[in-house]
């Protein structure tokens, strides 16, 4: 892309940085003619693919994968009340096959409860067919009315990890939750991205769930994004799709499920908590390229540069690094330019002086210079970009720290959320209190029962009403 293009200030207008950081970098291309899909280009497309192959390598160590069909025969999907009146506006429908009206409408799945749920009652027996845990990663279609947004509020949800469990009692699954509420905490942490972790108030809970655990994280603006939710389904389903199974004692019991949602929400967050006005920068962990080479070949040292980049490289590779040397026939400036907007997290130059000395240059994209040594270029590469990993992550939680606060009263309340803060309040959790915190605050109550390393929450009185109340985080959210 053109090099003249200028910074991406990214304070001044976030939304703006994000857009414009999207289409510079090639993650994606908007221009798709239905609105709220989108397109992801081959860069794009590849960083999805190393993120995702963490949450797999995650997943699969407790899950198995699974793939059902996209789409869901009307009555299969009408079964469940609640979960109709909340997917109701949102479901898109396939009535025709060709020309000839169908005899049962299908569904374009908006999440997957009804498909599978129908195959769960078949398949599970006896107590010895229990627990089931299996998930997929599919595209999910939901009529979104709020603002679309790439990646934050998509009509095409590309690629939505949805897992579903079977546990014979409630208390297993309330277990299975915990241990996809770790998962999570794991996945994240391998991205740099802080989160918080909370229960949603009874009326924000997913629909014919007992409750809902969500994650959130804060944005650059301070506006929350949930990167997650994990729901106790109870035994909603299980008795609505007869999921049931055979006790030791030959009696027939209804079982207990859990399901547990991401998106490729993880990868807007990803993008927005660690990019800067040159553009992205990605954890090595998931970095499409984790080191560039760039030779500075100047007159006759051309070969020898050239010779030695070449072992660089083969000596990271071996190493299992992903490595690029880049030889275009560029300025040094310009593919340092090229790289640092998509976000590589280090930068090796290797020039004349470089190699007489035995070294390279390496400088980080967050900021900072080091050398590593030719001869031990693999461990040093290595440690260097461990060294990345926790700048980028200190870095995040910094951000999350700084944006957190805990407030006594609406006026602080409001004070706060203007300057683009998340605050921990406290609720007495009757509605009335929690709906006039939301209208007099502009703003969501995003859950009780707080759990983040960045902020502690502990019980109070409702700022509201004044009776004894629970710690409740509060933001402006996506
Ligand atoms: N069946 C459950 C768990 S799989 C479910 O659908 N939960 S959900 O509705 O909360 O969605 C799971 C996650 O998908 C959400 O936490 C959110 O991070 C993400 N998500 C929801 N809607 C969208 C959307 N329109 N675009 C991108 N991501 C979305
Ligand atoms: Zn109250």
């Amino acid at each position: 892309m053109d090099e003249d293009a200028g910074a991406l200030p990214k304070k001044q207008d976030f939304s703006e940085w994000y857009n414009e950081l999207l289409w510079r970098a090639e993650i994606m291309d908007v221009r798709y003619p239905v609105k709220g899909l989108y397109v992801w280009f081959p860069y794009g497309f590849a960083i999805r693919k190393f993120v995702y192959q963490r949450l797999h390598e995650l997943l699969d160590r407790d899950h198995k994968e699974a793939l059902f069909p996209l789409l869901i025969p009307e009555q299969e999907f009408m079964k469940e009340a609640e979960h109709i009146k909340g997917f109701e506006d949102e479901v898109y429908w396939v009535t025709h096959g060709g020309t000839t009206p169908l005899d049962v409408k299908l569904a374009l799945r908006p999440t997957s409860e009804t498909a599978i749920y129908p195959m769960f009652a078949l398949w599970v027996r006896s107590h010895a067919d229990l627990p089931i845990k299996i998930y997929q990663i599919v595209n999910t279609f939901r009529y979104e009315t709020k603002q679309t947004r790439p990646m934050i509020r998509a009509r095409e949800i590309t690629s939505f990890m949805e897992s579903h469990t079977v546990h014979a009692t409630w208390d297993e699954a309330e277990a299975q939750v915990e241990s996809e509420i770790a998962l999570t905490r794991e996945f994240y942490r391998s991205l740099c991205i802080p989160v918080i972790i909370s229960k949603r108030p009874d009326w924000d809970k997913f629909p014919g769930a007992d409750y809902t655990i969500a994650v959130d994280t804060i944005m650059p603006n301070g506006k929350t994004l949930q990167i997650g939710t994990v729901h106790h389904l109870g035994d909603h389903f299980s008795r609505t799709f007869s999921i049931q199974y055979e006790d030791k004692n030959g009696e027939q019991k209804v079982a207990f499920q859990t399901c547990y949602g991401i998106s490729e929400r993880c990868i807007a967050a990803l993008i927005s908590m660690h990019g800067d006005d040159k553009g992205l920068i990605l954890p090595p962990a998931v970095a499409t390229l984790q080191t560039v080479i760039v030779p500075i070949t100047i007159g006759k040292r051309h070969d020898d540069v050239m010779a030695a980049a070449e072992k660089l490289k083969s000596d990271l590779e071996v190493a299992g690094l992903r490595v690029n040397l880049d030889t275009r026939d560029m300025r040094p400036g310009a593919k340092y330019y090229w790289w640092e907007l998509r976000g590589v997290p280090l930068r090796l130059e290797l020039g004349p002086r470089d190699l007489d000395a035995g070294k390279a240059m390496a400088v980080k994209r967050g900021g900072g210079k080091t050398t590593i040594s030719l001869a031990t270029a693999a461990g040093d590469v290595t440690r260097v970009l461990g060294e990345i990993t926790e700048e980028i992550r200190a870095k995040a939680e910094d951000h999350t720290k700084s944006h957190l606060c805990t407030v006594d009263s609406m006026d602080a309340l409001n004070a706060a959320l203007n300057e683009g803060k998340v605050a921990v309040v406290h609720w007495c959790r009757e509605r009335g209190c929690g709906d006039a915190i939301e209208e007099k605050a502009n703003s969501s109550l995003l859950g009780t029962d707080v759990r983040s390393d960045y902020i502690e929450a502990t019980d109070g009185l409702c700022i509201i009403c004044g009776k004894p109340g629970k710690a409740t985080l509060v933001g402006r959210t996506y």
